[in-house]
């Protein structure tokens, strides 16, 4: 499966839910789809899942995907116990497992080796897991998990290749258009509720600026 192709489909298919991009071409490949409710993880490899972790908490209004890679997996494995233990069920975690660390010169590992990242989602006690190597077929899976009350851990094998695309590296503009992007869904979510309860709705959106 090509990469950029599975993020495209990741990005319609997820639609207005927060994606958080992991370590290089993870996030590289989002920059064609870009929309603020991504967030582009610079360089902290193996920290993506933690910080969606912490997304799926404080929203669980909101279906929450990370997109990883199977190097930086296993960077943070423990991640996958955690995201378990903190009980979210809405998190949907996507690794590309292309067999290793393919932007630091194509290193070999996990995988590659015979590991199974599925077994060890499921193992953490991920009841929904699957692992696919084709496009059709990651559509398909990733649709049912977006539609799912329950956390999904999906290995979607792709094939081997660099980005070329990249992010902004103003981090602070990356953090805060994502910050105030989940702001803005929350308050239109709360105008929705109250409109739908009858009430008058005030409009209580953040202000740009
Ligand atoms: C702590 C740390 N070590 C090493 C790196 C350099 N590095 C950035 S991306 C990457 C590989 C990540 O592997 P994977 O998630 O499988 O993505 P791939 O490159 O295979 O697409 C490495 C080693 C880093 N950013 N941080
Ligand atoms: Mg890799």
């Amino acid at each position: 499966m090509d990469r950029l192709d599975a993020s495209r489909a990741v990005v319609d298919l997820a639609g207005d839910e927060p994606i958080v991009g992991g370590v290089g071409n993870s996030t590289f490949d989002l920059v064609p789809f870009d929309r603020p409710t991504i967030f582009h993880m610079w360089n902290s490899m193996g920290m993506a899942s933690s910080i969606g972790l912490g997304v799926a908490l404080a929203r669980p209004d909101r279906r929450v995907v990370v997109l990883d890679g199977d190097g930086a997996l296993l960077m943070n494995l423990g991640s996958l116990a955690t995201e378990r233990m903190a009980g979210v069920t809405n998190l949907v975690h996507v690794v590309w497992d292309n067999g290793g660390w393919e932007i630091t010169g194509g290193q070999p590992a996990g995988t590659t080796f015979g590991v199974d990242l599925e077994a060890v989602a499921r193992g953490c006690g991920f009841e929904r897991t699957a692992t696919v190597a084709d496009l059709d077929h990651f559509r398909d899976v990733f649709r049912q998990a977006m539609a799912d009350d329950r956390a999904w851990l999906i290995v979607g094998r792709v094939a081997a290749g660099d980005s070329p695309h990249r992010p902004s590296k103003n981090l602070v503009l990356l953090r805060d258009r994502f910050m105030a992007a989940l702001a803005r869904s929350a308050a239109e979510g709360r105008l929705q509720a109250r409109a739908g309860a009858g009430d008058e709705p005030a409009d209580d959106r953040p202000k740009d600026d």
